[in-house]
């Protein structure tokens, strides 16, 4: 399904895929081999699988699928599939160790390339190839700070440590996340147009469908952790009323009495480092039992993913989505994405990436949980395969939005939707509140 492409098409592509595999290798590259093989929670794979499995899946879309060549290892393939070998499993499969697996994303990469080289590029398969990688560079940064590991040594942008030192860019606006801005009713579009005219999109982003909402009001940033603390001081997690049954059920048969990552006396983990609470901060690694939770107790409910859409890329002034809640242009000093500092910001750091609504920190730094469950969009078609999305859709799972501070650039954006089950935690998730309007 190879188009005529470019010169400036195969050169773009073969830059992303090179600068995602250069990534990959910084993320790990510090790890022994012990620590990559080792498997550090049931919920997680090694982080060595995750290698094998991206070489595995580079193999199969740009070199089978593209250029019609086999497999070069067909007897991998199982090993590497995610639905034949769920991450519960994953320790005991014979999966290639740190030398091996090194060695077979490079042999994959020779491949991809001379197939590139024979052949042109794809718009469709080789972006998803690069998208795979880099959205398993989260996957993997998730099992780090799960197993408390280190970050490698140089952050490509300092920590934003100035913080009310005069800076102004890095104090937190508004009240820690519950003042809310009001979004009037009216039409709005969600969802990617055809790749063909607009760019790659994932499947389950199209196609680009009008929605008629009444007006709502929407947090102007993420919840802190100073006003999560302040639940969790109040009795959040004790309140029988605040919670759904589903939720309460959850909390008491795991004992949750804070987010995952704090400890009894004002700390987070945060990879291998246990640091104080940042006030500022948004709060991260909640389920979405707690977000429902949070919000119940303030009168509040999470906003739908139709609502976060809308406030993330509507402008009301010309009558049409944006691309990003900026306008045009990178996310660079815009939104707190491509872990260049491993780690959050404080919210409202980055004014420059403001939505129309007024909305701060919609993209990146945490991803924000969504009343919505995940399912097809109307017209939905699964593109290029059944297994990225359709198989999750229905009552299971909830919808996030806007990617955190682990996310690539190229991945988290405005119409990216992530999904996992209302009760995960292991993501770098976050959520601001919503209300009906009055
Ligand atoms: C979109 C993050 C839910 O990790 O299961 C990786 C991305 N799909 N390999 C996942 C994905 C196939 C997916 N999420
Ligand atoms: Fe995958």
């Amino acid at each position: 399904s190879q188009t005529a492409a470019s010169t400036s098409d195969v050169d773009a592509v073969v830059h992303a895929l090179t600068e995602t595999r250069a990534r990959t290798r910084v993320l790990v590259g510090h790890l022994d081999e012990a620590t990559l093989d080792r498997v550090h929670t049931p919920l997680m794979s090694p982080l060595v699988w995750d290698l094998g499995h991206i070489a595995a899946f580079e193999d199969l879309w740009a070199v089978r699928a593209f250029a019609g060549e086999p497999l070069l290892r067909e007897d991998l393939a199982q090993v590497y599939d995610a639905f034949e070998t769920p991450r519960a499993d994953r320790g005991d499969v014979p999966y290639l160790r740190r030398r091996e697996a090194f060695d077979y994303l490079d042999a994959v990469r020779e491949r991809t390339l001379a197939a590139i080289a024979r052949r042109g590029v794809d718009p469709l398969l080789h972006e998803l190839v690069i998208r795979h990688e880099q959205q398993h560079g989260e996957t993997m940064l998730q099992t780090m700070e799960l197993a408390r590991l280190p970050a490698p040594a140089d952050a490509l942008d300092p920590p934003l440590v100035d913080r009310g030192a005069g800076s102004g860019a890095a104090r937190s606006p508004g009240v820690g996340g519950l003042e809310l801005v009001t979004v009037a009713a009216g039409p709005a579009t969600v969802g990617a147009g055809p790749v063909a005219t607009e760019g790659f999109s994932y499947d389950n982003e199209r196609p680009r469908h009008p929605v008629g909402l009444a007006a709502f009001r929407i947090g102007r940033t993420p919840i802190t952790n100073a006003t999560f603390l302040t639940f969790v001081e109040g009795g959040g997690y004790e309140r029988r009323e605040w919670w759904s049954r589903e939720a309460w059920a959850w909390k008491e048969e795991h004992d949750i009495e804070r987010p995952s990552g704090w400890t009894t006396d004002g700390r987070e983990w945060r990879l291998d480092s246990c640091v104080p609470l940042d006030p500022d901060k948004p709060v991260v690694h909640v389920s979405w039992f707690e977000a429902d939770a949070f919000a119940r107790a303030h009168g509040a409910r999470l906003p739908t993913e139709a609502e976060w859409e809308k406030a993330a890329t509507w402008d009301h002034a010309t009558g049409a989505a944006r691309r990003h809640p900026w306008g045009e242009g990178d996310a660079r000093g815009r939104a707190n994405v491509d872990w260049r500092r491993y780690g959050t910001a404080p919210v409202g750091a980055y004014a420059a990436g403001a939505a129309p609504s007024g909305c701060l920190g919609m993209v990146g730094d945490v991803w924000e949980w969504t009343a919505s469950e995940f399912r097809g969009y109307p017209g939905f078609v699964a593109d290029p395969y059944r297994e990225y999305s359709e198989v999750f859709y229905g009552p299971d799972y909830r919808v996030l939005r806007g990617g955190s501070w682990a996310t690539r650039a190229r991945v988290a954006t405005a119409t990216f939707r992530n999904w996992d089950y209302p009760q995960r935690r292991q993501i770098f998730a976050g959520f601001r509140i919503a209300k009906d309007a009055p």
